[in-house]
């Protein structure tokens, strides 16, 4: 069916903002529209009034809002010559399940353990890639299981596992009654003193410990030399590879580290002590890596790169977090150093200086007042022009036509962030209501018509490029795909997409389409970060 209406497929909270959009195709003109119960009464009739040229989607859209509805209930919404829209539910407890699915995916990404969720989940696997890994280049090698998968592939790579972690800590922190929630799928196995949650995190901590070298430095990943095909983890035998250590690896990791032992602290005093110890020691590395034009795949393997150029960023979180975590000047003193410079912003994979501006502005201690007055105003000149982004968008995304690429949405949901963190300086609900329909855009609002999370909503995404999923031929629930890249990167996506296409319909859900369609750790703790912060926020006006 030709979709023409476009909500939030998984429902909202009764408080939230409610906003519909109506693809228009012939009359260009305001749409009557009407907001019907699932026993067929119709309970508003409003008029989408709002008229949106919209360059990414290149069509017109009309924008209609029915946030009056608040009555807990399943509902759909109609209009003369458009149909209906997916049915949704507005309720107090619409995203738990959603929750609970897009965490549960980390668990699923288990590397070097068996995984087992239930007796017949078709995901069960023995332990993978459990042997010894090579270090590049040497005869030598080194235990370093456990963690992650990545992402569709088998590959566990430092620096953008060490930023899903420090979101999720950042869900937990922030909203610990739905972290709470999380049922931990490892029966069994007991959670010591830590929450499920937090014990999941462990998972990927533990991991990155290994792969600190005996100077400090964090080697940057660990893979086989190239992708595999689609088969499931434990079949994947080939010699695993240890990269040379690089700056970004050993800066994500002394911050991430420092900022879990703060955390886990009064849990877990001697886990604590000993991710204290390695993020120190992880910093003090720092000063002795040299890796101009930052790190490149060494000959031979073929694997994620995860190459970025600039590591100030990176060095910016972690001066930020070890002071806030260890209270000493040095690192507060690096810090300013690099902040003199510039202020750094991003929750990115390659940009991570937003984590250094949370630190620095949540550090409980001195820090420079007209720095950190800076630094607010800076954060706030960032929501205000994603705001005015999302207002012009005719599916309230943050994104704008040029901004549809690889991971889209994955930008969308850390513009969501930035503008909760706006939110959060100000107490304005402007922003809040813009952090949120970057949720309703991931979750359904969206040209594509789609539920960017596979497993959830009325349409989701069904043919993500993810190996397990793939070789067992239905999606693993709760995993946000990458989204439109309008770039058309790959095969699938130059074969099916039309030369021009609009930007924000770049997708292809088919499993071959990994430049639109792959799926993340990092890409689903962003999404499980915002969801904390709008499950927490938008329940209250
Ligand atoms: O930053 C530029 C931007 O300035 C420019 O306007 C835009 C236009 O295309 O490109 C931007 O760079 C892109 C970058 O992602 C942005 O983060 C690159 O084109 C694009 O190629 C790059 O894609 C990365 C991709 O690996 C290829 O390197 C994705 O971010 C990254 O998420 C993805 O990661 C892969 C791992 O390598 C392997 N495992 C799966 C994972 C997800 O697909
Ligand atoms: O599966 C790989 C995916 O995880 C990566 O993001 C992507 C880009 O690096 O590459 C995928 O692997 C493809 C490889 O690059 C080219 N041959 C086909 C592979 C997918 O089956
Ligand atoms: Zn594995």
């Amino acid at each position: 069916m030709y979709k023409r209406i476009f909500v939030n497929q998984c429902g909202y909270l009764p408080l939230m903002e409610k906003l519909v959009t109506f693809r228009c195709c012939g009359k260009d003109e305001p749409v009557r529209f009407h907001v019907r119960k699932s026993d067929g009464t119709q309970i508003l009739s409003g008029i989408a009034a709002k008229r949106v040229e919209n360059p990414s989607a290149q069509e017109i859209n009309y924008i209609g809002d029915f946030s009056q509805v608040t009555e807990p209930g399943r509902y759909d919404i109609t209009a003369e010559g458009y149909g209906e829209s997916d049915s949704f539910e507005i309720g107090g407890d619409v995203y738990g399940d959603v929750f609970q699915k897009a965490f549960r995916f980390f668990y699923l990404q288990r590397c070097g353990c068996a995984v087992k969720p239930d007796e017949d989940s078709p995901y069960s696997h023995g332990p993978c890639h459990t042997s010894p890994a090579i270090l590049y280049g040497s005869s030598r090698t080194k235990d370093v299981s456990g963690g992650w998968h990545d992402a569709g592939d088998y590959g566990r790579y430092v620096a953008p596992g060490a930023m899903a972690v420090a979101q999720l800590l950042y869900a937990y922190e922030e909203n610990p009654a739905l972290a709470g929630q999380y049922a931990c799928p490892d029966r069994g196995v007991s959670c010591q003193n830590l929450t499920p949650f937090l014990h999941e995190i462990r998972y990927e901590l533990d991991w990155m410990l290994k792969m600190q070298a005996g100077d400090g430095s964090l080697y940057h990943k660990v893979s086989c030399r190239s992708f595999c095909g689609f088969i499931p983890p434990q079949f994947e035998k080939d010699p695993l590879v240890i990269t040379p250590a690089s700056v970004t690896a050993t800066a994500d990791f002394a911050a991430v580290a420092a900022m879990a032992s703060r955390i886990f602290r009064d849990r877990d005093p001697g886990y604590a002590d000993v991710l204290a110890s390695a993020s120190r020691k992880a910093y003090e590395a720092l000063g002795q890596i040299e890796l101009p034009g930052g790190f490149r795949n060494p000959e031979g393997i073929t694997t994620g790169e995860y190459g970025d150029v600039c590591d100030k960023d990176e060095r910016y979180w972690a001066a930020a977090e070890l002071y806030k975590t260890f209270g000493e000047e040095k690192y507060r003193k690096d810090f300013e150093a690099l902040a003199a410079e510039r202020i750094f912003h991003g929750y990115g994979w390659e940009d991570m200086g937003s984590y250094g501006n949370r630190a620095y502005l949540t550090a409980g201690r001195p820090v420079d007042e007209d720095l950190a007055r800076r630094i607010r105003e800076e954060m706030l000149r960032l929501a205000d022009s994603l705001s005015e982004t999302v207002l012009s968008d005719g599916y309230g995304t943050s994104l704008s036509p040029d901004g549809y690429i690889w991971g889209s949405n994955f930008y969308a949901a850390n513009n969501g962030i930035h503008l909760y963190d706006a939110y959060l300086l100000t107490g304005d609900e402007k922003y809040r209501n813009a952090a949120a329909s970057q949720l309703h855009y991931l979750l359904g609002r969206n040209p594509m018509g789609v539920c960017y999370l596979t497993g959830c909503g009325t349409d989701p995404i069904r043919r993500p490029h993810h190996r397990p999923s793939g070789f067992v031929g239905r999606a693993m629930e709760g995993m946000l795909s990458g989204g439109p890249c309008s770039g058309r990167l790959d095969d699938v996506a130059r074969q099916i997409l039309p030369e021009g296409i609009a930007p924000a319909k770049a997708l292809v859900d088919m499993t071959g389409s990994y430049s639109t369609n792959e799926v993340t750790i990092y890409w689903n703790s962003a999404f499980v970060q915002l969801l904390a912060e709008m499950t927490l926020t938008c329940g209250q006006r």
